[in-house]
């Protein structure tokens, strides 16, 4: 199989992981971050071909966002990579159903698992053992972190951070750009822009 080569943003903690993750189905041909000694350069050897504002606008390379950090990931987006080609990987320890649906971008993570007919939307991070279940609704650049739990048919809008370990309901409908706080237990629908934390969750301002 040809080895394509892929072009990280970012070289912090989660670059680490993605790189990992893409192992041999593709080469690291370098990445983008703002610290000259970001630990992808640090411990895997990677070259660092810039910080992020030196992105050409028209990247040919394939791209995989590799930051974890949401709002910056959305301005990469609507910036310089706004037309670029992009890489996505899931983990081959993760279980996705045949039947769900996965957007570009992607990054299932080592133990995660994207169950019947749930679909995860363009640049999606779905974390280490997270558990998304079927028919779930998920959009673009959505962050379930490590170890939360979706039940079935729950809907999470762009740009949120569902936290360390949370917990939702089946069903609860969650807005855009939203936090789950770590170890919540959702029980009820989330407007958008909304912090959830506790169990049960409540709304913070
Ligand atoms: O919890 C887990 C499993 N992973 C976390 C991941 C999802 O997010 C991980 O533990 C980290 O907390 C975080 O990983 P990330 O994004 O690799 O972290 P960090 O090393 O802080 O950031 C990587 C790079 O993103 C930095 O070197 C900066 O170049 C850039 N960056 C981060 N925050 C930022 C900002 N750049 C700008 N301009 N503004 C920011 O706010």
């Amino acid at each position: 199989m040809e080895q394509r080569g892929v072009v990280l943003i970012g070289g912090g903690g989660h670059a680490l992981v993605v790189a990992e993750a893409l192992g041999e189905s593709a080469e690291v041909v370098g990445f983008f971050d703002d610290a000259p000694d970001a630990p992808l350069r640090a411990r895997f050897g990677y070259e660092r071909l810039g910080p992020l504002n030196a992105i050409p606008p028209e990247i040919e390379a394939y791209f995989m966002l590799a930051v974890g950090d949401l709002a910056l990931r959305r301005r990469l987006l609507a910036g310089p990579l706004g037309g670029a080609r992009t890489f996505g990987i899931t983990h081959r320890t993760a279980s996705v159903s045949a039947s769900a649906g996965v957007g570009r971008g992607v990054f299932i993570a080592p133990h995660a698992v994207v169950h019947a007919f749930a679909t995860v939307g363009d640049h999606a991070i779905i974390n280490t053992g997270a558990i998304v279940e079927h028919e779930c609704v998920l959009g673009e650049n959505v962050h379930v972190a490590p170890g939360a739990v979706l039940g079935g048919n729950v809907s999470v809008g762009r740009d949120t951070l569902v936290g360390l370990g949370s917990r939702v309901l089946p069903g609860v409908r969650i807005g855009v750009g939203c936090v789950i706080g770590a170890g919540a237990v959702v029980i009820r629908d989330v407007p958008d822009g909304a912090t959830v934390v506790g169990v049960p969750g409540r709304m913070r301002i």
